[in-house]
């Protein structure tokens, strides 16, 4: 953690966070599966198209966190890009652990607001293991006091071509609000449509922009626990549970003949 704060003292490294922040600054962290459309929503917001790269395929585009800043209202709003926590090559863990740093150093050099978007596919028929792993990685991350905190997304409406197809999807979102989303809304989690609109990504900031004014009122769990409490990542609860449900590489799975 000491390795990557300091490193951006000194760099501008897409991986680093080098500006100074404010109080009136917002970090938000945009979350979700890959594929969810995490950089296409960041770049809807920012107005730029080819800002963040985009995935093709089943492949993630994002291997590094990156942000950009866009003034909304007066304020700055970091718009920081995470790779899935379902990533073919790294575990969630070192995904994790790079997020954390990201916090933790953004929030040293004075950026305390942090918030969470997190996407997901609406398309997408159902939820997998990896998608519920990463919903309860945000719930950790988030802790219990900051719910307001977290904002819900559904992305890919634009992709139905029918009236059937969207009433399908609407149930979906239904579902979601009623089940595996149910406790964050409970406790203060607004859930937003991404229509592929910059006025519908814009929604999303709005809904953190009007929460408070320019005062936080908690921070994220995690931000408490590193910059705070001072603790290792793999102490926190969201480096806890991640740590608890890595599973183990082949090479180290017992395998009985018989
Ligand atoms: N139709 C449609 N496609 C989208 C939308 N968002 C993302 N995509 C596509 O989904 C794929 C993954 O998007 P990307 O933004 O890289 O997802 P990430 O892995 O979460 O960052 C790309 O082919 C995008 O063009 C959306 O709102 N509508
Ligand atoms: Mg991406």
């Amino acid at each position: 953690m000491a390795h990557s704060q300091q490193q951006s003292h000194n760099t501008v490294a897409t991986d680093g966070y080098s500006e100074d922040g404010g109080k009136e600054d917002l970090v938000i962290l945009v979350m979700g599966a890959t594929g969810a459309g995490k950089s296409t929503f960041i770049n809807t917001v920012l107005g730029q198209r080819d800002r963040m790269p985009v995935g093709r395929g089943l492949t993630s585009g994002t291997a590094n966190i990156d942000y950009g800043v866009i003034k909304l209202s007066g304020r700055r709003v970091f718009m920081v890009d995470t790779p899935g926590f379902d990533d073919t090559y790294r575990s969630d863990v070192e995904i994790l652990q790079q997020i954390a740093d990201w916090l933790a150093g953004s929030y040293h050099r004075g950026l305390r607001d942090g918030n969470i978007i997190y996407l997901h596919d609406v398309s997408q028929d159902r939820l997998t293991a990896a998608d519920r792993k990463s919903l309860q990685m945000v719930k950790h991350l988030c802790g219990n006091a900051a719910w307001a905190k977290v904002v819900l997304g559904t992305t890919k409406w634009d992709r139905f071509a029918s009236e059937k197809e969207r009433d399908k999807a609407l149930k979906r979102e239904e579902e979601l609000k009623d089940k595996e989303w149910k406790s964050m809304i409970a406790n203060g989690s607004q859930v937003h449509k991404f229509e592929g609109t910059p006025g519908s990504a814009l929604r999303f900031i709005n809904s953190f922009l009007h929460r408070y004014g320019t005062a936080p009122a908690t921070i994220l769990q995690i931000q408490q626990e590193l910059a705070i409490d001072r603790k290792s990542f793999l102490k926190t609860r969201a480096g806890k549970f991640a740590a608890a449900h890595e599973p183990k590489p082949w090479w180290r799975t017992s395998c009985t003949i018989q």
